[in-house]
């Protein structure tokens, strides 16, 4: 068996590829949420701003995709716009990665097939706006995101902000718990509900900068207890979303969901959608504030894990 086989299936672009050799702080970005998670043309400019924010404040940016088979490492810009306008890419997750690659097809990367590139490429922090979870009534669906059993298993820090209350936060976080997964706040004691800044429920620990999360990570991973970390980040108080407003567009959006039997893969971006539209696009305006206040602080983080 020879273990260096994966590299064949891999392709920097060039700038990754630069920034590897002088060993430069990178950060990953996913792809489902230009595919799958926002409408066209905000998806490509989102995608392109975070990427800026990322170079000005001093890392790399390496968004991840599989295109005709191959596990991108960085995309260039037609790829980034192929990613956000084609409709013939394919959700990715765990369970769909080595298939998608073995047929030579398109697939944008979810967190848990992120993490897996991540990975395959030793990049060390990667930034989103959500993390997936446990569903409300998982206990019945079994609807667990595959999104926290990778976050668990690999040597990552994830800077997020929070989860959405399509999830079940609470029970998130239990499970987050039971498999080892430290949940940091940054600059703040509440896990963050991605539109509001804070949740019923509290982080793990409070972080105050970039550095003491870095250093946070790097003690982890010194003592070899190899895991992920998750480090949310409260949406800006400008940007954060009034809850009423945003937890009825979420109960009438799974409301929906049940009605129309909408259930495995297709469930989170059924509901991302549907509470786009119950908010008239202030959804949308809240999420592209969120991920680019995240993309600002992974970079600064990303620094602290490259020394
Ligand atoms: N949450 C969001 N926006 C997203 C996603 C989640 O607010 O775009 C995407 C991410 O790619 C995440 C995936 O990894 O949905 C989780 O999907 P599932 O619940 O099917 O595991
Ligand atoms: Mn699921």
């Amino acid at each position: 068996m020879n273990f260096d086989n994966y590299k064949k299936y891999l392709e920097f672009n060039d700038e990754v590829k630069k920034a590897m050799e002088e060993n430069k702080p990178i950060v990953a970005l996913e792809s489902t949420i230009i595919s799958h998670g926002m409408p066209y043309p905000q998806n490509i400019e989102t995608a392109k701003a975070c990427e800026e924010i990322i170079r000005q404040n001093g890392a790399v940016p390496a968004t991840t995709a599989i295109i005709n088979g191959k596990i991108k490492i960085g995309l260039t810009e037609e790829e980034l716009e192929f990613m956000a306008t084609s409709k013939d890419i394919i959700k990715t997750s765990r369970r769909d990665f080595a298939y998608i690659v073995s047929k030579k097809l398109n697939g944008a990367t979810t967190v848990a097939s992120t993490i897996i590139a991540a990975r395959l490429a030793g990049l060390k922090i990667f930034v989103t706006g959500g993390l997936g979870g446990v569903h409300r009534n998982a206990e019945v669906t079994f609807d667990i995101s595959r999104d926290l059993e990778e976050l668990a298993s690999n040597e990552i820090m994830i800077v997020c902000a929070g989860c959405k209350s399509i999830l079940d936060i609470g029970l998130t976080l239990e499970y987050l718990e039971t498999k080892g997964v430290p949940v940091f706040g940054y600059q703040t004691e509440y896990m963050p509900a991605f539109f509001t800044r804070k949740s019923d429920f509290k982080v793990d620990y409070k972080i105050n900068d970039p550095k003491e999360a870095a250093e946070a990570a790097l003690t982890q991973w010194n003592l070899g207890l190899k895991g992920g970390i998750l480090l949310t980040n409260p949406i800006p108080e400008k940007d954060s979303m009034d809850k009423e407003k945003i937890d009825k567009a979420i109960e009438l959006a799974l409301k929906e969901a049940d009605e129309k039997n909408i259930h495995g893969k297709e469930t989170t971006p059924f509901l991302l959608t549907k509470v786009l539209e119950a908010t008239e696009g202030k959804s949308l305006e809240a999420n592209i504030a969120l991920v680019k206040n995240n993309a600002k602080l992974g970079a600064e983080v990303a620094k602290y894990l490259y020394e």
